[in-house]
């Protein structure tokens, strides 16, 4: 099959968090955020590590924007921490908070970057949490809409890429079921509740964006992980299908058509977890119309039937050694197997380029829209050496392979605004503290948290520069 080039003004981009860079965690009147509370509970981080000084971008940003400049990236992906527009959530503008992302998004400009923001990447302010329990109340929904108008007026005309909600599935699914991230809760009732507020949330605000006639784009981020059966016994085909509905199509069917999916709104009905939905909301879901899916793509999932034995949610591999990862799944339905023709990350993570060429034309035919990247890369061990550099082959590996699924299914008719890799520099892997590296740029930081934090190139950030200068021609 013939190949087709990268379009002419193709985003080639990196990507990062507040939380996970920013550190400066009380400074300039910033508020706390759940993150900042959940990480003192003992025992909920590796080695208790946290983001108080991250890798600190927050004072860093211009030598870390100068090693993007010479990189050649075209588009730099943050989030905004909401603590430090409204350290209470609501309220008064904290002006320091706004300046420095001014001062942020300003020195993109001047070096020829495209500033790409999120406006919600975990970061909740505490306050919201113990005033009224966070994304379980509907009153989240002005506070957030408040919030991200506060944004879309300051950088109108400067930002004219916008994420609302960064992956809504992951941190509801980890917040609510796995009490694995703040607030720590297990209870599918409640989760599928929260869901339902953040999805009205987004609407609200991709509707908000749209009212103001803001210039540029507006799209939800969403942790995509395509669904395969193990094989073709109906009994796991119809198990793959189901994991797709549950785990996929529930969230990406709401942000594009305002409709949830029927077998597992039904599925959810019998289980009574299904969320409450009130009279006005499926006008508000159905009018909101992100003008982009931000797609973040890791790997894949193969599932197959599931009978009634008890498999539940599993347990994620936090340790950074293989094979610690548990199944998941739903009695009944499906459960999460193995796939035998892949590699995994010494994280359990399944490498699976072939399957962001396969998730990206499932998206294409459901939904015809045009699909941001916004996230993807290789949370790995490096190794500095004795001349500060680092050799990961590793991580160029699948990279390029990544790009090149990207580039098949560009040809297969996909229309892909851009790529930002997961993550700029090395950071605070919220879980796994600073030994799982995912950067072009290495920093000097670790489990311990008394590195130095200063900044290596790593091989893969020369090799990411000639793709962006060959525009992808090469992959
Ligand atoms: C980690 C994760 C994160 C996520 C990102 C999601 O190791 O903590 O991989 O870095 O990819 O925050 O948007």
């Amino acid at each position: 099959k013939k190949l087709a080039s990268f379009p002419k003004d193709f985003l080639w981009g990196s990507a990062s968090a507040a939380y996970q860079v920013e550190g400066a965690w009380q400074e300039d009147g910033k508020g706390v955020s759940v993150w900042d509370e959940f990480v003192r509970i003992p025992g909920k981080t590796f080695k208790a590590t946290n983001g108080d000084m991250a890798v600190d971008h927050y004072h860093r940003y211009k030598e870390d924007i100068a090693l993007m400049k010479e990189q050649g990236l075209k588009t730099y992906r943050f989030s905004v921490a909401w603590t430090r527009i409204f350290p209470n959530g609501r309220g008064e503008v904290n002006q320091k908070g706004l300046e420095f992302y001014h001062d942020l998004i300003d020195e993109l400009i001047k070096n020829d970057i495209e500033p790409m923001l999120t406006l919600y990447h975990w970061d909740l302010p505490q306050a919201l949490q113990d005033e009224y329990g966070g994304w379980e109340s509907r009153k989240i929904i002005d506070d957030f809409t408040n919030y991200a108008t506060t944004l879309f007026e300051a950088f109108r005309g400067k930002v004219h890429y916008w994420v609302s909600l960064n992956e809504q599935n992951v941190f509801t699914s980890l917040g609510y079921m796995l009490a694995a991230h703040p607030p720590g809760v297990q209870d599918p009732k409640r989760m599928y509740a929260v869901n339902h507020i953040a999805f009205l949330a987004n609407a609200t605000v991709i509707n908000k964006f749209h009212e103001m006639n803001m210039p540029g784009k507006i799209g939800p981020s969403f942790a995509y992980t395509p669904n395969y059966s193990i094989d073709s016994n109906p009994k796991n085909v119809l198990a793959a299908e189901d994991a797709e509905d549950l785990m996929a199509n529930y969230w990406m069917d709401v942000y594009m058509w305002g409709k949830y999916p029927i077998a597992a709104r039904n599925y959810l009905l019998e289980q009574g977890w299904a969320p409450e939905i009130e009279e006005g909301d499926q006008e508000l879901l159905e009018s909101a119309k992100p003008d982009f899916l931000g797609i973040n793509y890791y790997q894949t999932a193969t599932n197959m039937f599931n009978p009634l034995d008890g498999v539940g949610m599993g347990k994620m591999n936090t340790t950074g050694k293989k094979g610690t990862s548990e199944e998941s799944g739903i009695p009944g339905m499906y459960k999460k197997v193995d796939n035998p023709f892949v590699n995994r990350t010494n994280w359990d993570w399944e490498i699976d380029p072939e399957g962001l060429r396969i998730g990206l034309r499932r998206i294409t035919s459901r939904y015809r829209i045009p699909v941001m990247i916004t996230e993807n890369g290789l949370g790995e061990y490096d190794k500095l050496t004795e001349n500060n550099e680092i050799h990961d082959e590793y991580r160029i590996e699948y990279l390029s392979n990544h790009v090149h699924a990207i580039r098949e299914a560009i040809s297969d008719g996909a229309t892909v605004l851009g790529y930002c890799t997961w993550s700029y520099t090395d950071l605070l892997s919220w879980l796994n503290g600073y030994q799982k590296r995912y950067g072009f740029v290495y920093v000097d930081q670790d489990e311990n948290q008394d590195g130095s934090l200063a900044r290596y190139k790593k091989d893969s950030y020369y090799w990411y520069q000639k793709v962006i200068q060959e525009n992808g021609e090469n992959s």
